[in-house]
């Protein structure tokens, strides 16, 4: 199965997550402006929207859009807990905050600020958008240990993946102590650790320009 990827940007919760699930997957970098796979190819080819993450699933079948693909891993298997057994309210609560987290949090405040196609011009007008963002987030979580129900899901692979984005922003997490706790606490798990190892690897070895993780 492949998963295309940009490194450091949101494809990085899927690659949590296929390593959570125990899923392989060929991680395919590309260029998010150029639009180029590393063997030189046309990604608008392999999957019209442009963005990551996409995954080519064993049938051929192309799935795009965070909050689909993540789901889709993590129903893979099941006992990994990485998503509440649909028709649960717990499952509603993951759509929930996948959704937030994709729209309210993603497109609205870190794309603009540190995405492929942030200007000075984005960034200006979506500084004063981080703490306010961070305050929800913060509210959303309270002091518990995962976004929903007691057990890493999806949807903490993604809150991983944007407070990375927050503090490359330069945002002093520990103004939010509960999400500072958090970050230094899922950090720790092998797969987020091995995930995020592997792509600050290769987003050095790409020299990304600093203001384009996402
Ligand atoms: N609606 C999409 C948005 C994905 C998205 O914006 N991905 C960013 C990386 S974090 C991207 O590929 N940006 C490049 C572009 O939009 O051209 C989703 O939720 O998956």
């Amino acid at each position: 199965m492949d998963l295309y990827a940009s490194p450091m940007a949101c494809s990085l919760a899927a690659h949590i997550t296929a390593l959570e699930a125990g899923i392989p997957v060929t991680m395919r970098y590309l260029d998010l402006v150029s639009k180029r796979t590393d063997d030189g190819g046309d990604y608008r080819a392999i999957s019209p929207n442009g963005y990551v993450p996409a995954l080519r699933l064993p049938d051929g079948t192309l799935l795009d859009e965070a909050p689909a693909v993540l789901q889709w891993l993590a129903d893979q298997n099941p006992a990994s807990g990485l998503a509440p057994p649909w028709s649960s309210m717990d499952r509603y609560r993951l759509i929930s905050a996948l959704n937030f987290l994709s729209t309210e949090v993603h497109k609205k405040v870190f794309a603009p600020l540190v995405g492929a196609h942030a200007t000075d011009e984005s960034r200006a007008a979506t500084r004063g958008l981080v703490e306010p963002t961070l305050d929800r987030i913060s509210a959303r979580l309270g002091e518990r240990d995962t976004l929903v129900g007691e057990t890493f899901t999806v949807a903490d692979a993604y809150l991983v993946t944007v407070l990375h984005w927050a503090v490359h922003a330069r945002a002093q997490l520990a103004n939010w102590p509960n999400l500072a706790a958090y970050l230094a606490r899922h950090l720790q798990r092998p797969a987020v650790a091995q995930a995020i190892a592997e792509e600050k690897a290769e987003y050095r070895r790409r020299n990304v320009p600093a203001a384009q993780p996402a």
